[in-house]
């Protein structure tokens, strides 16, 4: 008999769970489908449209939304590491837009950010040269002022960069069918379910939080899964919401990647925090044929304690996942160890540059949009001033403070340790390579800088909490 937990989870029963997301009572039983995967591991070029579109979310009426190459988020692209990718990035839109590549250790000039903005009707040509192990980024535009609104819409798509070995290792690799890429994402829909998004003051200050899980695009979609292991890529490609995420029955999942790829082997965890920006694969273990859901704490991360409106607790359902027989069912064990390697990283005598996400309180910014107050240091963000500069191939340690709330602190072009949070040792899925960190409180980074980024075209360190990159808590800096 189910207890009365898995009765709330498993869909016979929505309406004692008082959390939020609240529109998972429209639950359909919809089977999940994966964005196309744009495979460039051959051809070594590829090309994305960012275009308007129109969708229909949930049986609701058709709403505007921007995608790549489709009308809500883009392809999923398949990166060869070790190999240059010609890519094309093509703006049919009416405003600049962007391709960030969110993960990837390219150089400033082909980054993707602020400073490569794609004006409409034009192209941009960059050449993505990678040499980092294999992991799981994505790409999203990255247009200063419009970020959030346009990710918000759908200008995001997952990036996979391999080296083709997953198959020695022992991990799923089918596409879709054992290794799922999952983008999280919360939206609000008005009564007649077209997507709203007005960021007014509470959503300005705490970032955006909607009261729909979207994953993949799709609402209330059940991923069919095979009787084996099954890889998620968890993918957090909200504006705001941070998840916790665990499995209704309590069964663990088995971390294998952070941010920047591989670990030495598999930590079996009963849950993972992932905020904005960050990723994460987990395995998941089907061999008894039981079906689960992935559900998520709910978390309201309110510079107000709450006081606002926000309300942390309950649970919700991110996504059930239906055990299929039907499907090829090609791993069966975990593996032992992976070939994710974490250098002991000698710090001893790197620089320390300290980092406050700063949230100005006062009445100006409670009063009118144009008054907000995010900084860092104290400074918001201007593209037309460096912050800082700092060696290629050096070490930097960074301690990183948070200002009310929990800030998802993430920076460009680069991969770091974490070495501490509140001088604790780091959370178990922050003990990989990152480019992304949930800052609450303090957390203290080991900086690599390996790729190039000059003045004109320096690398962004920001929180992702897009509401608060856009107000100005970001800054930008050089690598030469
Ligand atoms: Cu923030």
């Amino acid at each position: 008999m189910l207890n009365r937990r898995q009765a709330l989870l498993c869909g016979a029963s929505f309406g004692a769970v008082a959390a939020l997301p609240v529109q998972l009572a429209a639950q359909t039983r919809e089977h999940l489908t994966y964005p196309p995967l744009l495979d460039a591991t051959r051809s070594q070029r590829f090309r994305l449209r960012a275009q308007a579109g129109k969708t229909r979310f949930n049986g609701g009426a058709t709403t505007d939304t921007l995608g790549y190459n489709q009308d809500y988020l883009g392809p999923t692209l398949r990166l060869m590491t070790g190999a240059d990718t010609q890519a094309e990035v093509e703006n049919q839109l009416r405003a600049p837009v962007s391709a960030h590549w969110h993960g990837l250790l390219v150089p400033g000039d082909v980054d993707g950010g602020p400073h490569q903005a794609i004006a409409p009707g034009q192209s941009w040509r960059p050449v993505l040269s990678l040499d980092q192990p294999p992991a799981t980024a994505w790409y999203h535009s990255h247009v200063h002022g419009t970020t959030a609104e346009q990710v918000m819409f759908g200008l995001a798509g997952v990036l996979h960069v391999t080296d083709g070995q997953d198959d020695r290792r022992g991990l799923p690799s089918a596409y879709g069918i054992d290794d799922l890429t999952l983008v999280l994402q919360d939206r609000q829909f008005n009564r007649r379910g077209r997507m709203t998004y007005n960021s007014g003051m509470h959503d300005a200050m705490n970032g955006f939080l909607g009261d729909t899980m979207l994953v993949n695009g799709q609402v209330g979609a059940t991923a069919a899964v095979p009787k084996g292991i099954v890889r998620c890529r968890l993918v957090n490609g909200s504006n705001a919401r941070i998840y916790r995420l665990s499995l209704s029955d309590n069964r663990p999942m088995h971390l294998i990647a952070t941010d920047g790829g591989y670990l030495d082997r598999p930590i079996a965890l009963s849950g993972l925090t992932l905020a904005p920006g960050e990723r994460a694969e987990v395995l998941i273990e089907f061999l008894d044929g039981i079906d689960c859901s992935l559900v998520s704490d709910n978390i309201a991360n309110s510079a107000m304690g709450g006081m606002m409106g926000g309300r942390s607790g309950g649970q919700f359902v991110v996504l059930p996942f239906a055990v299929d027989t039907t499907l090829p069912a090609r791993i069966s064990g975990l593996p032992e160890s992976l070939d994710g390697v974490l250098p002991i990283l000698d710090f001893a005598d790197a620089p320390l540059r300290r980092f406050s996400l700063d949230m100005s309180m006062g009445m100006g910014m409670m009063m009118t949009r144009a008054n907000r107050q995010f900084s860092i240091n104290d400074v918001a963000f201007d593209e037309t001033a460096l912050n800082f500069s700092v060696a290629l191939n050096s070490l930097e340690r960074w301690v990183v403070q948070g200002d009310l709330m929990m800030h998802p602190f993430h920076v460009h072009g680069v991969r770091f340790q974490v070495l501490s949070e509140n001088g604790q040792q780091p959370r178990p899925e922050n003990r990989g390579w990152k480019d992304t960190v949930l800052v609450n409180g303090q957390s203290e980074l080991a900086v690599r800088f390996e790729k190039q980024a000059s003045r004109s075209a320096p690398y962004m360190y920001h929180c992702h909490i897009l509401e608060h990159e856009d107000g100005g808590m970001m800054g930008q800096f050089s690598v030469s």
